[in-house]
């Protein structure tokens, strides 16, 4: 039997997402109008760019690419749902500790691997596990365990299929269909509450993540972000079709050379939902869904990204956004100035080793040139090499902490205090997450040691 290939399966599964949230969010649906009309401008003006992107496959993923995000109540939740992105070719990559920052949840992110599946379509989940046990009252977080022991966030049809795919290595296409369709259940909104208001503001008291994971039927996805090429052109423009973005985008400056990933938000909505009360149901709102956009630039080396680290640490030290967005000015300022120590052009950010590469042949071997890694360099002079950047595939712990900040009240507790526990989160996922920066090295070397054999066997 033939197999519908993982990477059509989500991009399916992208595409339906995608119809869902446009109708349940209907800003959703304009954020992706500009970022699309922004991205046309961009690239109309710009016609290096416009070559640049499109040598390197990454006109055709633009218009599909986004992310999404969900937040999951238990261990068994987040096997299952390892499970279902297994179907799509999505595995999870990285390993984020968000206590840092206050919140009790650690995540990883769902993604495709292999330089071809990114080209087809990059669609991510960043997924968050919530983490009771940093909860100070006890007898809440058991009471939310036992809450969250009772759903079921994978139709039964969905886990067949999933089983199924495991068992034969994949499914055909009508299955894959049904699976899609099932999967996309896990992730719509309910706007009826499972529990009390009472129960549900004792949970909003302890933590707002808390009550947005435990009061509902299962993980609605909470943002879709698509991928713009100017995201100060769009931060800009918001306003102008009725969104109001966050104070200051997160991630590194504005800068030449583009590097990891900058992103912007907007406020969460107030949405109506109805809580079960003793005699039918009682009104209230709740607030979770909102969007965010964000611009990718190249993935740095460890070096690069403890460069990074140093720089933004310096900024956030020298200066701090206030909760209703005062101070934002001086903070770019001091951001603009920390990053200066930062090389920011192509070249010295590859030859620093701060920055990830993929090399392809362009033109045939010059006389007296040989096709060897010592050479690299003259090669790359003579046009005969050519290093695209790689885009950054990943997220930011710090960046993530001021989106989810972003969308939840300014008056949070944050006393929870540095906890990583990745093993915990291993041992719920079912596997160990992959290493982003293995998988940027091996696509790296792998392009360096195809592309020089293309040039030494003159098949360029
Ligand atoms: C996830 C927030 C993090 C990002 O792009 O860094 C995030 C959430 O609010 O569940 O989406
Ligand atoms: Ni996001």
């Amino acid at each position: 039997m033939t197999h519908l290939p993982a990477d059509e399966i989500r991009s399916l599964f992208s595409r339906a997402m995608s119809d869902m949230y446009r109708k349940e969010v209907p800003q959703y649906g304009t954020l992706i109008e500009l970022v699309r009309d922004v991205n046309r401008e961009m690239l109309a003006a710009d016609s290096d760019l416009r070559a640049r992107m499109d040598s390197a496959g990454e006109i055709a993923r633009l218009d599909v690419e986004r992310h999404g995000a969900i937040r999951l109540g238990t261990a068994s939740e987040l096997f299952n749902i390892r499970r279902m992105f297994a179907v799509m070719g999505m595995s999870p990559v990285g390993y984020y500790d968000l206590s840092v920052a206050g919140l009790p949840v650690h995540s990883t992110a769902f993604r495709p691997v292999s330089t071809e599946a990114l080209q087809i379509n990059p669609f991510r989940v960043f997924t968050s596990l919530i983490r009771l046990e940093l909860l100070e009252d006890r007898a809440l977080a058991a009471e939310a365990e036992e809450i969250l022991s009772r759903r079921k966030i994978v139709t039964d049809d969905c886990l067949s299929l999933i089983e199924k795919a495991e068992a034969q290595g994949g499914l055909g296409a009508s299955d894959a269909e049904a699976f899609v369709a099932q999967a996309l259940e896990t992730f719509r909104w309910h706007s009826e509450a499972t529990v009390p208001a009472e129960t549900y503001e004792r949970l909003c008291a302890a933590h707002r993540l808390i009550a947005d994971v435990v009061s509902f039927r299962g993980p609605h996805i909470n943002h879709l972000t698509p991928r713009t090429l100017d995201i100060d052109a769009v931060q800009k423009k918001m306003p102008e079709r009725g969104i109001a973005p966050k104070a200051v985008i997160e991630g590194p400056p504005r800068r030449r050379a583009d590097i990891l990933l900058r992103q912007t938000s907007f406020k969460a909505l107030e949405e109506p939902i109805l809580f079960p009360a003793e005699t039918g149901t009682e009104e209230g709102t709740h607030t979770a869904r909102f969007g965010e956009i964000e611009q990718r630039g190249v993935a740095l080396t460890p070096a690069g990204r403890a460069l990074y680290d140093r720089c933004l640490a310096e900024t956030r030290a020298a200066a701090a956004v206030g909760a209703s967005g005062e101070g934002a000015g001086g903070y770019v300022a001091a951001l603009d100035a920390a990053f200066e120590s930062f090389p920011d052009d192509h070249d010295s950010l590859r030859r620093d080793g701060l920055a990830f590469y993929r090399y392809r042949a362009a033109a045939p071997l010059p006389a007296g040139l040989q096709a060897s890694p010592e050479a690299v360099e003259q090669l790359l002079a003579s046009g005969a090499l050519v290093a695209d950047p790689q885009v950054y595939e990943d997220f930011l712990p710090v960046s993530a902490a001021g989106i989810f900040q972003s969308n939840l009240g300014t008056d949070e507790q944050s006393n929870f205090g540095e906890s990583a526990n990745r093993e915990v989160f291993e041992a719920a996922l079912g596997r160990e997450v992959v290493s982003e920066m293995a998988l940027y090295e091996e696509i790296e070397r792998e392009s360096l040691s195809q592309a020089l054999a293309a040039l030494a066997a003159g098949e360029v």
